[in-house]
């Protein structure tokens, strides 16, 4: 197994008591990032390991049980297409509109490591298929 699936997985069972996750330091800006776009609802800002030249993850301020994809709810509807229009204004900031990815990890299968929903905007060179 590879660290990251390890990390995954503790990340995973810690995620479950529904916890605060390091976005909560990041949307209240006591851990400092560099924030791409915001309004009332959503936060962007450069991820910290960053996976393409541009890589931007974009994520609701009030995450209201959205740990991750696979918890939506039919209350949740609203803030899930404000955070894929969301995710296009980063790609038109960013250049990047002609081509570009949103992932969204769900879960440890998938290697997600914070447990507060966010979308991954990839972009800035050629993206390969399919992602590992
Ligand atoms: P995922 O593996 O899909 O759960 O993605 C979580 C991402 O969060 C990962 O790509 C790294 C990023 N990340 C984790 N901690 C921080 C942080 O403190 N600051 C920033 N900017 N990004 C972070």
């Amino acid at each position: 197994k590879s660290d990251e699936e390890a990390a995954a997985k503790v990340a995973a069972a810690y995620a479950d008591s529904g916890g605060p996750t390091i976005f909560d330091k990041i949307i209240s800006k006591e851990i400092p990032s560099t924030i791409i776009y915001e309004d009332e609802k959503v936060l962007a800002f450069r991820d910290i390991n960053p996976q393409a030249p541009v890589h931007v993850l974009v994520i609701p301020k009030l995450r209201d049980g959205l740990t991750q994809l696979g918890k939506a709810e039919p209350r949740h509807e609203d803030i899930l297409g404000h955070l894929f229009y969301a995710a296009k204004i980063v790609a038109e900031k960013e250049g990047i509109l002609d081509g570009f990815r949103v992932v969204i990890n769900n879960g440890p299968t998938a290697c997600q490591s914070v447990y507060h929903l966010h979308l991954h905007v990839l972009g800035g060179r050629q993206l390969k298929w399919p992602p590992g």
